[in-house]
């Protein structure tokens, strides 16, 4: 039985005050709330950020903010549970929807924590990364991963969108964020998303396979899209019609904090995820799809981005009967496998 423990405000003044000119601090007060019983009680709170509400603000700080003033021009999807200016989704994910205006360029930098980007609309742009020129289109997923330099430049003639995911608020809260500014990368011709074209067959000349971290750089929609949609031909019964992104040398999982997936839902399917301990965010690639996130419910259209905390239930629903809805997850789950904290309660 869990009992009620002592406050603050039981402990006479002048023994709190002796406690902080010593830098001490009662634990049995907090003991609660640093271990609450049963699960987690998380500051993440289900939220949705409408794309058609967002994408406007987001086109006038093009107008007001030059990319030189700006180097990542990002409005962050800020979580309230985290606070109004909140610089995160959950604890330990970043999201931001950054804009490239035609002829633009973000400068090249590396740092600390890991970034994907899920492109949003929008053609022409690109996104170096080690040497590597990765053309952005609508769904394409491009790593950069920790320490790799990389760089956004723009040769279209409409704006481009995109979807930063980061581990961020992890590396900033364990005092490990940091980026180093470098000079416009030389484009090499190779291509780990051509090299590594195909499943089951990777580069190893001499009998000796690549060493590379980090061998795909770029998954395209296309090809993702297309294993979702034979997937579906293929299982008609399968629950879940859903995709990995993984490194193609390892098997494992394409980054080291976050997970990234993409999940088809059939026309008119419902489907209930599982009840793990990561926080999860979903962004709606193609089609509509209702969320029912915790207590909260949310009609998520095209583009739209939800977060929803860990030990949360999550149903979703494809809101249209004739045509499948394709939504891009995030999630924590690599990190939480790492610590030993990974749970799934079913
Ligand atoms: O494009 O390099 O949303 O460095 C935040 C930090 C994007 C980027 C963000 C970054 C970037």
């Amino acid at each position: 039985m869990t009992t009620t423990l002592g406050t603050l405000d039981d402990l006479p003044a002048d023994y709190r005050a002796a406690l902080a000119e010593q830098h001490l601090v009662p634990l049995w007060p907090s003991l609660r709330a640093l271990l609450p019983p049963e699960k987690p009680q998380p500051r993440t709170r289900p939220t949705h950020w409408c794309y058609e509400a967002l994408r406007p603000l987001l086109l006038r700080a093009g107008a007001l903010t030059p990319i030189e003033k700006a180097e990542r021009r990002v409005l962050v999807l800020a979580n309230p549970g985290f606070g109004a200016d909140s610089m995160q989704a959950s604890a330990a994910m970043y999201l931001g929807m950054q804009l490239l205006l035609p002829g633009e360029w973000a400068p090249s930098h590396r740092h600390t924590p890991n970034a994907v980007r899920m492109v949003v609309e929008g053609e022409g742009a690109y996104t170096t990364v080690d040497g590597q020129q990765c053309p952005m289109k609508r769904g394409d997923l491009i790593l950069t991963p920790t320490g790799l330099w990389h760089e956004h430049g723009h040769d279209g003639d409409q704006p481009v969108v995109w979807l930063d995911v980061l581990d961020l608020p992890l590396v900033h809260y364990l005092e490990a964020s940091y980026h180093v500014d470098g000079p416009r990368q030389v484009v090499s011709p190779g291509h780990g998303e051509r090299t590594h074209a195909h499943g089951g067959i990777v580069p190893a000349p001499l009998f000796e396979r690549g060493d590379a971290a980090f061998p795909v750089l770029r998954y395209p929609w296309e090809a993702t899209r297309a294993a979702l949609e034979a997937l579906a031909a293929d299982q008609p019964g399968l629950a879940a019609v859903q995709v990995a992104y993984v490194n193609p040398a390892t098997g494992g999982d394409a980054q080291a904090m976050l997970g990234y997936h993409a999940l088809m839902l059939r026309p008119g399917q419902r489907l209930q995820l599982p009840l793990r301990s990561p926080a999860l965010v979903l962004h709606v690639i193609e089609g509509g799809v209702d969320a029912q996130i915790g207590d909260s419910t949310f009609s998520l259209a095209e583009a739209d981005t939800a977060c929803a905390p860990g030990f949360t239930a999550v149903r979703l629903a494809n809101r249209s009967a004739s045509a499948p809805a394709f939504v891009f997850l995030a999630d924590e789950t690599p990190l939480h496998k790492k610590l030993g904290l990974f749970e799934n309660r079913g």
